[in-house]
C-alpha cells in the first residue's frame, strides 16, 4: 500500500482494479484440505459464540463442500441475497481501490490459501479470512448496506485525510466487533471469527475490556494488528452499525482533529463498561 493511501497500478496480471481470476481449479487438494480443517474446527465452536446473522450466513453459502469454494457458485446466492459479490485479488490491495469495491458491492478476497503450518495465524488476509471471516455477514441486508456505506465514507475520508479516523470503525466493527444479543454476548468480527484462539478470547477472557460501542470513542482508539486485542466494542444489533452511517462524519471529523488518541488498553470517562478488563494477557507479553 503506497504511504498516501492512493494506488500506483496493480502487479503483472492482474486488472486495473486489482482484481485477477480466482483459478479455482488450480487448487491442490492439500490446499483444499487446508480449507476442510480450518472449516470444520471453526463451524463446531462458533455455535453460541459467532451472532445469528453469521450463522445463517455460513449456512446459506454451504460454504463447506469438499474444499476451497468457488467464488461463482457463492455469487450466484450473495447476488441474490444482497446483491454483493466477491472478486479475487492477489492480497491486500491500496485502500483507494479497496474503498471502490465495497463501494460497489463488491468484496475483495485473497486468492491464496495459507500454508498448514500457518494454521494459526498469519500478516495478510487469505482465502480464508476473507471468505470464511467476512463472507456471511455480507448475507444480512443491514450489514451489507453497512459495509457499502464503508467503501463510500472511505472514499470521502481519504480526500479529507481521516483515513486514520475511519480505519479504526472498520477495525472494531468488521473486523473485531461483539454483540450483546439476549442470548449473551456473541462474535460478528471477522478477525475474530476466522480465528479458534481469539474466538475464545475475545468472549471468555479475563483480560481484554469490553466497552459499549461510541462511535467517537472508537475512532479515537488505536489497534494492534499483530495479537489478540485488548479492547473489543460491543454493538447491540446490526441495528448499531445502521445508525452509524447516517452520522455528519464531516461534523465528527472536525472535533477528532483536535482529540487525543486513545491507548489500546485505557478506559475513558463515558465508557459503557461491560467488562473491566484485568490485561493479564498483555502484560504476560501476549503471543510471545
Ligand atoms: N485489501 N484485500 C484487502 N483487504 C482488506 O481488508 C484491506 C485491503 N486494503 C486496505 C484495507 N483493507 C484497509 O486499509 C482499509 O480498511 C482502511
Ligand atoms: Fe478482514
Amino acid at each position: 500500500m503506497s504511504g498516501d493511501g492512493f494506488s500506483n497500478g496493480p502487479p503483472p496480471g492482474a486488472r486495473p482494479d486489482w482484481t485477477i481470476d480466482q483459478g479455482w481449479e488450480t487448487y491442490s487438494q492439500a490446499e483444499h484440505d487446508v480449507w476442510i480443517t480450518l472449516y470444520e474446527r471453526q463451524a463446531a465452536m462458533l455455535h453460541g459464540r459467532a451472532c445469528d446473522e453469521f450463522m445463517r450466513g455460513l449456512d446459506a453459502l454451504d460454504l463447506h463442500r469438499a474444499g476451497i469454494p468457488d467464488f461463482a457458485r457463492i455469487n450466484e446466492e450473495l447476488q441474490r441475497l444482497t446483491g454483493w459479490s466477491v472478486v479475487a485479488v492477489p492480497g491486500l490491495v491500496p485502500d483507494d481501490v479497496f474503498f471502490d469495491h465495497l463501494a460497489n458491492r463488491r468484496f475483495p478476497a485473497g486468492q491464496f490459501i495459507r500454508k498448514p503450518h500457518e494454521l494459526d495465524y498469519l500478516q495478510e488476509p487469505d482465502i480464508f479470512h476473507d471468505v470464511f471471516g467476512h463472507v456471511p455477514m455480507l448475507t444480512d441486508p443491514v450489514f451489507a448496506d453497512y459495509m457499502q456505506a464503508y467503501g463510500q465514507g472511505g472514499q470521502r475520508a481519504l480526500g479529507l485525510g481521516r483515513l486514520a479516523n475511519l480505519a479504526r470503525l472498520y477495525w472494531y466493527t468488521v473486523e473485531f466487533g461483539l454483540m450483546n444479543t439476549p442470548a449473551g454476548l456473541r462474535i460478528y468480527g471477522a478477525g475474530i471469527v476466522s480465528s479458534r484462539a481469539e474466538s475464545i478470547f475475545a468472549l471468555d477472557d479475563p483480560s481484554p475490556n469490553r466497552i459499549g460501542f461510541d462511535l467517537e470513542r472508537v475512532m479515537r482508539t488505536n489497534y494492534r494488528i499483530d495479537d489478540f486485542q485488548q479492547v473489543y466494542f460491543v454493538i447491540d444489533s446490526i441495528q448499531t452499525l445502521q445508525e452509524v452511517t447516517l452520522r455528519d462524519f464531516g461534523a465528527l471529523y472536525q472535533n477528532l482533529a483536535d482529540a487525543t488518541d486513545i491507548g489500546v488498553a485505557e478506559l475513558v470517562p463515558g465508557d459503557a463498561i461491560l467488562t473491566r478488563g484485568t490485561q493479564a494477557y498483555a502484560k504476560a507479553g501476549g503471543r510471545l
